[in-house]
């Protein structure tokens, strides 16, 4: 279990995550779309994840929803490395309707980000490409090589929820224990 506070002129962070836990959240943004999708990356990635977060919300949602990606990157970067006995890589494809996203990831200890999620716009008063800033902060801050594609879809809810999803789960596998693995580099550490 990880605590982290963060705290700037913009943003009031609290965040505990246990990466090995059972999927237990208690989660209050500020931005109602990211409690949804923080509830369920933590059910699916089997996180215990709190977040409270007090925001500059009256300005727009960018300061919380970038704050708290960074937060739970340093968080996941406590808890991740260094890496030993687990599986290393993970890759999951979700669906959720008529939408499919595929996230592949790699515990590498580098943060890189590709994302190719093609939609404008909102979700109620949500701003969608704020989802790309919080994976990037997610992946920046945590060391993570992260591919996010989108493979089809329309619905904007539908697409953002199954990007979520498919981190928690790709996340869930490259974090599964693997006893044989040991430190799975040929570098010898991540
Ligand atoms: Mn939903």
């Amino acid at each position: 279990m990880i605590n982290i506070e963060r705290k700037t002129k913009e943003t009031d962070i609290q965040i505990s995550l246990d990466l090995y836990g059972t999927g237990k959240s208690e989660i209050s943004t500020g931005v109602g779309f990211l409690d949804h999708m923080l509830e369920s990356f933590s059910k699916h990635s089997l996180i215990d994840l709190n977040v409270h977060c007090k925001g500059d919300t009256h300005i727009d949602d960018h300061h919380s929803v970038e704050d708290i990606g960074i937060a739970i990157g340093h968080a996941l970067k406590k808890e991740i490395y260094p890496v030993s006995k687990v599986e290393r890589f993970g890759s999951c494809a979700i669906v959720m309707d008529e939408a499919c996203v595929e996230c592949d990831l790699d515990l590498s200890n580098r943060p890189f980000l590709v994302y190719e999620v093609d939609i404008e716009g909102k979700v109620g008063d949500f701003d969608v490409e704020l989802v790309e800033e919080f994976f990037r902060a997610v992946c920046f801050n945590a060391g993570l090589t992260t591919h996010i594609i989108m493979k089809r879809g329309k619905n904007k809810h539908h697409i953002i929820e199954a990007a979520f999803k498919s981190l928690a789960v790709a996340l869930r596998r490259a974090t599964t224990a693997n006893e044989r693995t040991g430190v799975p580099s040929t570098k010898g550490v991540l």
